[in-house]
């Protein structure tokens, strides 16, 4: 990495028009693309997948960040380790699938044998004084909220339980622990991992492209936005009601860019993201009576957005592969003992967010091109419809300028 671009990045965020959108090079660029994965991937807490996906022991899953690839596995004691994929012999990659169940994770290369807390057990051959012990996987911190699993490949990672213990009871009613995955997609979208968060963070777009959305999500996530209508405002104080009866935790998470939390009901009439708005899992999350839970909305910057419903759940997770490339991973989530085409159809859980995901592809990717061209320069936003991808690019650029700020420029 040149000194200049890190320098030339810092100086572009000092510089930048607020509440304009950012520079191209923020976009497209192959170096600014390093400092994003080295900062802010390589940092933060990223979300990788949920306890349900590795329910048992011996259970993984394995994905990268950035140049790092890892494996997320339950031990046999049912702790939850993020162990980096990496053969502390010659450096291969130690497990080769996507997910599935080991009793031991062993390399490919010459059957180095590792536990799987990443304890390595067997090494053949090996020289006398060689000691075992001395070779584990390498390990990265873990931090599990509501059975939502993150990973910092920070040295020292940044906080983690003030975001726990703020979401953990918005969490809660939907038991992510007595889950399972009903559905997974996962969608390459060619464009930079920016362009899908800012998408994700407004609505403006949404009359314009989801027609399936909007029959069940309302569009304001909170009373205080100026467009908020007196209906939407009473449907909320009607839901509050009833959620407060039940104990169900809806008010939004306190002010803060990282995450943020949210109970909101769906449309009139409307429990569940399906096309005409009905249930599609006739068993409930976790220990639910109501399916009315309305959405619960949950945000972690920089990679995961999710709707929490009454029904089943929708799980997003950002990867960044590329300047230009980034992997959207969907789930739909059920309770564990909900089956399949006798509790729920697949076809018609999926519908909404599979369109969705489609025609949000498209607004990316479209962005990007015409980012690219020369005639591209950093446009406005409007504050009322597009204060959550304000937010989030105040979130992207004060994290980053603290991370890229040199004391020693200042005395250049
Ligand atoms: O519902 C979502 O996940 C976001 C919020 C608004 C638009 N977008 C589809
Ligand atoms: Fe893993 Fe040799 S590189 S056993
Ligand atoms: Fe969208």
């Amino acid at each position: 990495m040149s000194i200049s671009t890190h320098d030339k990045m810092f100086d572009q965020l000092r510089d930048k028009k607020q509440n304009y959108s950012l520079p191209r090079e923020f976009y497209n660029d192959p170096e600014f693309f390093k400092l994003d994965m080295k900062h802010i991937f390589g940092k933060s807490w990223v979300f990788v997948g949920l306890v349900c996906d590795i329910p048992k022991p011996g259970n993984f899953f394995t994905l990268s960040i950035g140049d790092d690839p890892l494996v997320i596995v339950r031990d046999d004691n049912k702790e939850v380790h993020a162990i980096y994929n990496t053969c502390r012999h010659r450096g291969s990659k130690v497990c080769l699938e996507e997910k599935g169940h080991t009793a031991k994770l062993v390399c490919p290369y010459h059957q180095w044998t590792y536990n799987l807390d990443g304890n390595l057990l067997f090494a053949g051959n090996m020289d006398e004084g060689f000691k075992p012990a001395d070779f584990p996987l390498k390990k990265a911190h873990i931090g599990i909220a509501g059975g939502m699993i993150f990973v910092s490949l920070a040295e020292s990672p940044p906080p983690f339980d003030h975001f726990k213990k703020a979401v953990e009871p918005f969490l809660k009613p939907h038991g992510l622990e007595k889950a399972k995955v009903a559905h997974e997609v996962t969608i390459r979208e060619q464009a930079n991992w920016k362009l899908v968060i800012e998408n994700n963070r407004e609505c403006y777009h949404c009359n314009g492209s989801h027609p399936e959305l909007l029959n069940t999500l309302l569009e304001f996530d909170n009373t205080d936005d100026p467009r908020a209508t007196p209906e939407f405002k009473k449907l909320v104080a009607k839901k509050t009601r009833d959620w407060d009866a039940q104990g169900i935790t809806h008010e939004s998470t306190p002010h803060n860019l990282e995450y943020r939390a949210v109970r909101m009901p769906l449309a009139e009439g409307s429990v569940s993201m399906t096309i005409d708005g009905t249930q599609v899992c006739q068993k409930l999350m976790g220990d639910l009576e109501d399916p009315d839970m309305g959405s619960m909305r949950l945000l972690h910057l920089p990679n995961t957005w999710n709707h929490f419903m009454g029904d089943h759940s929708v799980i997003f997770r950002v990867m960044p592969v590329g300047p230009q490339e980034t992997l959207v991973t969907t789930k739909w989530i059920v309770h564990e003992e909900a089956v399949e085409g006798e509790d729920y159809d697949i076809e018609k859980m999926v519908a909404v967010w599979n369109a969705t995901n489609h025609q949000d592809r498209e607004l990316a990717e479209n962005n990007q091109l015409g980012i690219n061209s020369k005639a591209y320069q950093p446009g406005p936003y409007a504050e009322s419809a597009e204060f959550g991808v304000i937010n989030f690019i105040n979130w992207y650029s004060s994290d980053m300028l603290g991370k890229l700020f040199d004391p020693e420029r200042l005395k250049a």
